[in-house]
């Protein structure tokens, strides 16, 4: 699997469906990887996953056809350095408000002469194979989050941005920060057209865009809008629906 399957879907001018792990289990992660969903992301940021953790779901589910993206706590090259070491094939980097940030966010993520990712890519190169350092530069995703005002007022800048991927919308953040309830289906004009601009200016950069959403309802709205890396499932959320409808549904015997 030389091309991730993320990169067959958009060259096959296909959305990507994005699973998404908060929980730090490997098994969950096997089990989310199995669902056919194209790509699974390990959130470092906000979910309860460590490094040690990380690098036990990168391995739960080596071998099959989906594309592996860790969402790192921060722009930190050392951090985005150690994810893409272990076998991820892609960083989504929050809070990327600033050209100059997401610059710093692509060399994190590439060898010289195009970054300053250091060379060690330990289970990388076993993973992904010996050319590994050659091969890194058409793997690894770089994702900047949109999700500040001011990355907003910088969108244009941010997009064009040598070697980015794709800028990835976070809805929630991006509502508080302009002045609304978090949420990850957005019904406040101003949030509903900056998430709109954000697509517009991702394809008018040559790149792609992304978003997190609650579901699919949302995500046909947004891939109609223009994303094409949509996440549409979280682990939390989807056990906690898929237990609350089962507990719901024998109601009539237990209240
Ligand atoms: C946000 O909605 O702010 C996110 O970061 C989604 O993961
Ligand atoms: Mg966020």
């Amino acid at each position: 699997m030389e091309i991730t399957r993320i990169k067959r879907q958009w060259a096959d001018g296909k959305p990507a469906l994005n699973g998404w792990l908060g929980g730090p289990s490997p098994f969950n992660a096997e089990i989310m990887a199995h669902s056919g969903i194209c790509s699974v992301t390990i959130d470092m940021q906000h979910g309860l996953i460590d490094f040690s953790d990380a690098v036990r779901m990168l391995t739960a589910t080596k071998g099959l056809d989906v594309t592996r993206i860790v969402r790192v706590p921060s722009l930190d090259a050392a951090i985005i350095g150690k994810v893409l070491d272990a076998g991820a094939d892609g960083v989504i980097c929050p809070l990327v408000n600033t050209p100059a940030q997401a610059a710093d966010l692509v060399a994190a993520c590439r060898y010289p002469p195009d970054g300053r990712r250091s060379y060690g890519p330990f289970r990388a190169g076993l993973v992904h194979g010996p050319d590994y350092f050659d091969k890194a530069r058409g793997r690894s995703l770089a994702f900047a989050m949109i999700e500040t005002a001011e990355a907003l007022e910088n969108l244009n800048a941010i997009a064009a941005t040598p070697g980015l991927d794709a800028l990835f919308v976070g809805p929630a953040d991006l509502s508080i920060s302009l002045g609304h309830p978090p949420g990850f289906a957005p019904d406040a004009d101003v949030v509903v057209k900056a998430i709109e601009r954000i697509a517009q200016a991702a394809k008018d950069a040559g790149i792609h865009a992304g978003i997190f959403t609650g579901g699919p309802d949302y995500a046909r709205t947004v891939i109609g809008q223009g994303y094409t890396f949509v996440t549409i499932a979280k682990d939390g959320i989807v056990l906690a629906a898929g237990t609350g409808a089962a507990v719901a549904a024998m109601k009539d015997l237990t209240d």
